[in-house]
């Protein structure tokens, strides 16, 4: 006699039956969706090669940006060349920009892949898959989360800087791996002729204009002459007061009113042989020196101005600082992370860093940091503190 299977477990079966059925044809199916000959071995591998060059740039000016502005206590960082930062910062968020079609380019290419029947043949295959996940999401994150940044559009809870700084470390360990995994494939791939012509060279060439366009339309930010191409580009150089970009006026930091007082009073405090108050005054008293440098701020954008005002090394000198004290320079400001900054003996000592008075010939306008703002060689814009009132010698 057959033994027949329980009357509950046989819709199950049949169920199971069905789907893995399904599941077998699947596969099959899916792979004649995948027409385009450009799901090809040869371009994924040129374009991971060009992906590969670009995160290490963003990765390497990524750590020069977050060093520069949380340096360890051993770190020092040069005050010249005047324009290192500006340019390590415009290849990080211009280049970025720009990596942005090979990233898409890449996912396109190799997309079908995330069809693979059966999903994990093997540990090593699932692993290597699981890493190819963690190196797509980790990416993504980056190219959003920066887009946003410079975008001004703080839709995400965390903190940028944090997010954007640990997720680095995850995608470059990730890229090393997955090089190192997919070098001999790439070298057999790119080091023998293609047996057919599939019109990959058109599709990379149109991903590279892709990239060609998205640098000429922002690339204008960092680089003035082409600041009327900065179509993209959230802040143009020569746009705002005195001819200069304001990334955060007087009236969203909340000094309007503190900036204008008349009984205003510049203090250098702290571990100093005498305290220094002075008036406004006071300060233009003073022997006025000028520097032409730039605000280089770390979403992207830069821009060349002509300061004048006190050397901060001459005020440091009048209340009788240390030579190897770090200065903490405070703004009026009272909340907000970039209120107040701080200066290593290098670059206070610098003859360009300036206690500015005045802008591009005039008086700082207020939104420039009225009555006075620190400007100084070599130095992102977030540390570039404005409505300064008080030096604290430490
Ligand atoms: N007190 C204070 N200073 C500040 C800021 C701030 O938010 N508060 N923003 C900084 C940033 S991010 C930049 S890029 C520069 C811009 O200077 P600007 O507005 O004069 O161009 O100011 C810096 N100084
Ligand atoms: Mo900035």
């Amino acid at each position: 006699m057959v033994r027949r299977p329980p009357p509950l477990t046989r819709p199950l079966t049949t169920a199971l039956t069905v789907l893995l059925a399904a599941l077998r044809a699947a596969p099959s199916r899916l792979a004649g969706r995948f027409t385009s000959r450009l799901h090809d071995e040869r371009v994924a591998a040129w374009l991971g090669m060009a992906l590969g060059v670009s995160l290490l740039s963003a990765f390497a000016t990524g750590l020069i940006s977050h060093f520069m502005q949380h340096p360890p206590g051993w770190m020092r960082w040069p005050s010249r060349p005047v324009n290192l930062y500006r340019v390590t910062q415009g290849v990080h968020v211009i280049g970025g920009l720009a990596t942005v079609p090979l990233l898409l380019a890449k996912l396109w290419t190799v997309y079908p892949k995330l069809w693979q029947w059966p999903p994990v043949r093997s540990a090593p295959h699932g692993a290597r898959r699981l890493l190819v996940f963690v190196l797509v999401g980790a990416a993504l994150f980056q190219f959003v989360t920066g887009v946003l940044n410079i975008a001004y559009w703080y839709a995400f809870p965390f903190l940028f800087t944090t997010a954007h700084y640990w997720t680095a470390y995850i995608v470059i360990g990730a890229v090393l791996i997955h090089a190192a995994d997919e070098w001999p494939k790439v070298r057999r791939t790119v080091m023998t002729r293609p047996q057919d012509a599939v019109g990959r060279r058109a599709f990379l060439l149109t991903v590279a204009g892709a990239s060609g366009v998205i640098t000429a339309v922002t690339v204008g930010e960092a680089f003035s002459p082409l600041a009327r191409l900065a179509v993209l580009a959230p802040r143009r150089p020569g746009t705002g007061p005195q001819g200069l970009p304001v990334n955060k006026s007087a009236a969203a930091a909340g000094v309007s009113a503190a900036a204008r007082d008349p009984g205003w009073r510049l203090t250098v405090t702290g571990r100093v042989r005498r305290d220094v108050v002075l008036t406004l005054d006071g300060l233009r008293a003073l022997p006025q020196h000028s520097a032409r440098l730039p605000i280089a701020c770390v979403e992207g954008w830069s821009a060349d101005a002509d300061w004048r005002g006190v050397r901060l090394r001459d005020l440091l000198a009048l209340a009788g600082a240390d030579d190897a004290a770090r200065v903490r320079v405070e703004s009026l400001q009272t909340f907000g992370l970039y209120r107040t900054s701080r200066l290593d003996p290098g670059h206070w000592h610098d003859p360009l860093t300036l206690l500015a008075l005045d802008l591009n010939g005039d008086p700082l306008d207020l939104d420039h940091g009225h009555p006075c703002r620190l400007i100084a060689p070599n130095r992102p814009g977030v540390l570039q503190t404005k409505w300064v009132h008080r030096l604290v010698v430490l």
